[in-house]
């Protein structure tokens, strides 16, 4: 149900207004429904509060002051995934202003994890000192399968925000995501390519060999081709910290292929297509989830043209939720519309608010689930959580016993430069046959 504005809502549902504080015009969407097995049921609220775009008021302080519960996060605010944590950052900063109405009071606490596991070990490991109450990151998988057991055997429940390796889930019992899987994504940018160009006959591979999202994805690259008669004629192996690949493409180009496919993080991935271009490849370009930042923009310049790559999160989503956020994130950001990295930021950290709102809700009378020890309370939300149902910006989401995400929607665009040849846009393909997809379990 969507609230007109003014009505006020019951289940611990409070209504900020505008205010001298600094928030701006706010309206509220809430949704509730009681989910789970056999009388276990957990009250789902959705308040989203938007744009809220002070992301640190003197309000909040004084909540914070007043015993807010701390969510960790641990994103790549530096080395080469940086420009994905910068889209993630403005996705929990949005989340954090979103749900400051409520109770519990929330508090976000953001540490850099760097793009290594040895920045995001520490990051988890201060912010599991300072006593959060669930952790969101780190940005790659290839720093998970470091940091996540750490959280995992301390029982802190980990929402992986753009971990899309396999495997992940599986870590342990407190570690879930709401990034899909690059076994769900990835093929469905090849069925694109080939849909838009069915005389494709030749294919080639790039991967960053020492990064496990790109190796796994390219796996699920490999295997996608393969299964439509397309077995690339080239297999290149690459580094994230490479900046050269000259060789690796005069290697391929010689055996002519039509589509190369990428799977790389932005800065190396960004100039490997400025390469390709540059040394004469007017093929197809796919390239997979670590291209998925508009950040890619400035690397690959107009050479980004064309490129299709599959993406988890539509902004075209005429969602109420969705639209919500659309306009907040449009709002700090000059009117850009919202890329996937900082829509599924935002969905993790609802996901967390929204458990924790709902267990506030089914406390006893005058009791506060602040006061639980720290280990219940994040067993109690861990269990929650996947149990819970949540209308997120990616569309409706929830999560298999093991933890992985089950989404419905996904999606592939195109990239479109503009004449400057520094900003553009992903162009959504219209969808493809359903056949494509490959069903949430
Ligand atoms: C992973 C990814 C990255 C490209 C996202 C930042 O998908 O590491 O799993």
């Amino acid at each position: 149900m969507a609230a007109a504005d003014g009505v006020s809502l019951g289940n611990g549902v409070a209504r900020l207004r505008a205010s001298a504080g600094g928030w701006a015009l706010s309206s509220l969407i809430h949704h509730g429904r009681r989910v789970g097995r056999g009388g276990s049921g957990v009250l789902l609220s959705t308040a989203l509060l938007l744009p809220l775009l002070t992301a640190c008021s003197s309000r909040q302080d004084a909540d914070s002051a007043a015993g807010a519960l701390p969510i960790g996060a641990v994103i790549a605010l530096t080395g080469n995934a940086s420009v994905i944590g910068q889209d993630q950052r403005i996705g929990l900063e949005l989340a954090e202003a979103a749900f400051a109405a409520g109770a519990p009071a929330l508090k976000l606490r953001l540490e850099d994890g760097g793009s290594d596991e040895g920045t995001a070990t520490n990051a988890f490991r201060s912010l599991i000192a300072g006593e959060v109450v669930a952790l969101i990151g780190p940005s790659l998988s290839q720093q998970a399968f470091a940091v996540d057991p750490i959280a995992d055997r301390a029982g802190i429940p980990v929402i992986g925000p753009s971990n899309t390796a396999d495997g992940i889930p599986e870590i342990g019992p407190f570690v879930a995501r709401v990034s899909a899987p690059v076994s769900q994504v990835a093929p469905l940018s090849i069925a694109a390519a080939l849909r838009l160009n069915p005389k494709i006959r030749r294919s080639a591979v790039f991967f960053a060999q020492d990064d496990a999202y790109s190796t796994a994805e390219s796996k699920i690259f490999q295997k996608a081709l393969s299964a439509r008669n397309l077995a690339p004629v080239a297999v290149q192996k690459t580094s994230v910290s490479d900046t050269d690949f000259q060789n690796q493409i005069t290697d391929t180009l010689r055996r002519n292929p039509d589509l190369i496919v990428i799977s790389a993080l932005p800065s190396d991935g960004g100039n490997l297509v400025r390469q390709l271009r540059e040394l004469g490849f007017q093929g197809t370009i796919v390239a997979g989830n670590g291209m998925n930042s508009p950040n890619l923009y400035p690397i690959c310049q107009r050479f980004c043209d064309g490129l299709l790559i599959a993406q988890a999160y539509s902004p075209e989503m005429a969602t109420p939720v969705n639209r919500a956020f659309v306009a907040a994130y449009g709002k700090a950001r000059g009117g850009a519309v919202p890329p996937q990295f900082s829509a599924q930021a935002f969905a993790a950290y609802q996901v967390l608010a929204e458990t924790l709102r709902s267990l506030q809700a089914s406390m006893p009378k005058g009791s506060s689930l602040t006061a639980l020890p720290r280990p219940e309370l994040r067993r109690r939300l861990n269990t929650a959580l996947l149990r819970g149902r949540f209308e997120t910006p990616l569309g409706q989401i929830r999560f298999s016993p093991e933890g992985e995400v089950i989404q419905n929607d996904f999606h592939v665009a195109r990239v479109r430069m503009n004449p400057d040849g520094r900003s553009g846009r992903f162009q959504l393909l219209p969808a493809g046959p359903q056949a494509e997809t490959t069903p949430a379990p």
